[in-house]
């Protein structure tokens, strides 16, 4: 059975590793992807969405199978050349990644909005869902540390999140819009899924978007999130040392928590299925599965969970009204 609209809300590496095995799941044209991009930034007068581009790419069959990021076989020739002139650049844009970033560039300079730069690019690409950045204005997470206040990518890449992180703001979100059909999006599905991301820096950041929280909470269809933590530690990045830090437990129940009144169920790691009932206590409908995605048939299993619980949810409700 196929499941009808599907919207998913997404970061980059774990976000991608789920979508590859939902998106042959469900009908051409009826998967929307929102994705962050507060972790976007300009590097070499080039403007770089790292979440749209790991998404994209991985969907074309692009993408690094071992990063995760960039271009599967790129080369840095590029980047060789520019270390001549400035030796510390320290964010690597692959030579084949540079196209994607100079077509973005020269149209945001030219004035089209980010969503539809990335309609193009999705469109070129062969992708058939439809990926939409949350905004077409300006977000961006600040990370204060103990070491002072960072950008994101210096958080993490620069830096490769050693310090500990104090507090996050999502500078610009207050006054930034959803991107046209964001939230039509989130009205018109029949389950909406959140993606393996980091809840603070991937996830957070969609919901600090004047709108989207009310229409997820509003929404008909049941929202599933898809735990990015097995036994209180993600696959990648470093969701579990700023949970801790910023109060938020790696746990489950840490996650429900922090999506609070947003979310109706959760697949969760068979690692951490002594968490069922404690979710159901709260009214969070779960299931467990081995949810490492190391393979394109993990991938596909972990979103097959994720759609039927998001229909058991629905059937639920369809008895109860
Ligand atoms: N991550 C790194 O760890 N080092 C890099 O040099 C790097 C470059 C890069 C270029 C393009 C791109 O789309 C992603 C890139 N990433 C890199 C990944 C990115 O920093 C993060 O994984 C995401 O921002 C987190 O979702």
């Amino acid at each position: 059975r196929r499941p009808g609209k599907v919207t998913a809300l997404a970061g980059g590496v774990g976000a991608a590793r789920l979508l590859r095995g939902l998106a042959p799941l469900v009908a051409r044209g009826q998967l929307t992807i929102v994705v962050n991009t507060a972790d976007d930034d300009v590097f070499y007068g080039l403007n770089v969405s790292p979440d749209i581009d790991t998404v994209l790419y991985t969907l074309a069959g692009l993408s690094d199978p071992v990063r995760g990021w960039g271009i599967a076989g790129d080369t840095f020739q590029a980047l060789e050349a520019l270390r001549g002139y400035e030796r510390d650049a320290w964010f690597q844009l692959g030579d084949r990644d540079l196209a994607t970033h100079l077509f973005r560039t020269e149209r945001l300079r030219a004035g089209t909005p980010l969503s539809q730069i990335t309609a193009l690019q999705t469109r070129s690409l062969g992708v058939g869902a439809r990926v939409l950045p949350m905004s077409d204005e300006t977000v961006r997470t600040i990370v204060e540390t103990t070491g002072g206040r960072r950008s994101f990518q210096e958080y993490l890449v620069r830096d490769r999140a050693r310090e500990t992180v104090r507090s996050l703001t999502y500078q610009g979100a207050r006054g930034a819009k959803p991107a046209p059909g964001v939230l039509a999006a989130i009205e018109e599905a029949s389950v909406i899924v959140i993606a393996p991301s980091n809840p603070l820096v991937s996830i957070a950041p969609i919901l600090a978007v004047p709108g989207v929280r009310q229409a997820l909470r509003r929404a008909e269809a049941p929202v599933v999130a898809v735990s990015p933590l097995i036994g209180g530690r993600p696959v990648k990045g470093p969701a579990d040392k700023m949970m801790r830090a910023l109060g938020v437990a790696p746990t489950p129940l840490g996650l429900a928590d922090f999506y609070e009144d947003v979310l109706d169920a959760m697949v969760i790691d068979t690692a951490d299925r002594a968490f069922v009932p404690k979710l159901g206590a709260r009214g969070i409908a779960a299931t467990c599965l081995d949810t490492l995605m190391r393979s394109l048939g993990r991938s596909t299993a972990v979103a097959r969970a994720a759609l039927t619980l998001g229909a058991s949810v629905r059937e639920q409700r369809n008895l109860a009204s």
